[in-house]
């Protein structure tokens, strides 16, 4: 009997079972009034007396495992038939508390949307698929420019005049197209750009572009707006430096550095011991693009500004691989919706 009982216990622990009828035909070989148990009891009547104690003993605990392992089993496999159910019945109410997070690039893109808006501008939208005239042509970009290059662009492969746009720079162009200044506005915006993908270049990232032009615009005018886009994004205490530098559409230009909101300045390995991180583009539009979009550069100055919304993520939140942000693993994006919290 002890023989007997050793086996069954092995049996039993090793049992699995696909369906809710396997496990009832695993029941009846155990536990019908014609199954292994009782059998078992049967045979207990004729064991010697100073065996039955422990024998007892080790007999109901065969019970009670065979039971608990057949409602273990049940539990299971009922749980997996409700899902299937509800994968195949999309009318069944969902679990409110599985509900998807706002991605980290939007969460930024808003913060730096409310910022700007809070500085008098306002959001304005286009195309993503451009022409010449809007992508490159009307922001001084010249004939031969490398940008305009295979390499740099995605051209709809019938029409060498159609692309997808490289900035959203295009946004702004139509804005001035269209309106007489004041022009106060940000373009957000999805971006193409034909380039390998790795943990810091991607093919398809976001920029927020902004643009103000009105008479009197100046230098110090844009260095004000975006010291106070700076403390707001990164903290009360961040210093600004602008270095110069070239773009076609503004002169002069510049770029925009933000003292190091990890080091607070000292310098780490994030800011490369520069105390600083480089967060933006920025200068004066330039007249040639004023004239190609309608506007009187002799009556009207502006500044203009761009940034790439992954980049300012990645400082913010020191996650160092860009490839992250377009994996949509709910484990990385639930951490930075505060909605959730
Ligand atoms: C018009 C005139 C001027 C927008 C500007 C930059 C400087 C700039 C880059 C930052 C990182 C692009 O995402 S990035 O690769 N942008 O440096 N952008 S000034 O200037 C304009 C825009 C529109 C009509």
């Amino acid at each position: 009997m002890k023989e007997k009982i050793e086996a069954y216990k092995k049996e039993i622990a090793d049992f699995t079972a696909e369906s809710l009828e396997e496990l009832e035909n695993f029941r009846i070989k155990f536990l019908s009034k014609k199954g292994l148990i009782p059998a078992l009891f049967a045979d207990f009547r004729n064991i010697p007396k100073e065996e039955k104690k422990e024998m007892g003993q080790q007999l109901n605990e065969l019970k009670q495992m065979v039971q608990a392992r057949i409602a273990d089993l049940k539990s299971e496999l009922e749980t997996k038939e409700e899902q299937k159910e509800a994968i195949q019945d999309l009318s069944l109410p969902v679990d409110w508390r599985d509900l998807g997070a706002r991605h980290p690039v939007s969460v930024v893109k808003n913060e730096i949307n409310e910022i700007f808006k809070r500085s008098g501008f306002t959001v304005a939208e286009g195309p993503e698929i451009e022409d010449d005239f809007h992508n490159f042509s009307a922001l001084n970009f010249p004939p031969e420019h490398p940008a305009r290059d295979m390499q740099d662009t995605f051209f709809v492969e019938k029409d060498p005049d159609i692309a997808l746009r490289t900035h959203t720079s295009s946004v702004q162009v139509r804005v001035m197209e269209n309106n007489q200044p004041p022009i106060r506005i940000i373009a957000p915006g999805r971006v193409f750009r034909n380039e390998a993908i790795s943990a810091r270049a991607h093919c398809i990232f976001h920029q927020v572009e902004g643009l103000y032009v009105d008479k009197d615009v100046s230098f110090a005018d844009m260095k004000q707006t975006l010291m106070y886009f700076a403390k707001e994004m990164f903290g009360e205490n961040t210093k600004i430096r602008l270095r110069p530098s070239y773009f076609p559409f503004t002169e002069p230009s510049a770029e925009m550095d933000v003292s190091c909101n990890i080091c607070g300045g000292k310098g780490c390995n994030v800011c490369k011991y520069t105390g600083f991180l480089e967060i933006m583009g920025c200068g004066m539009v330039d007249p040639n693009v004023l004239e190609a979009c309608g506007i009187d550069s002799e009556i009207y100055s502006g500044f203009a500004f761009g940034m790439g919304v992954e980049r300012i993520a990645m400082l913010k939140y020191q996650v160092n691989d860009l490839r992250l942000y377009f994996e949509n693993d709910m484990r990385f994006l639930k951490q930075f919706d505060k909605s959730l919290d």
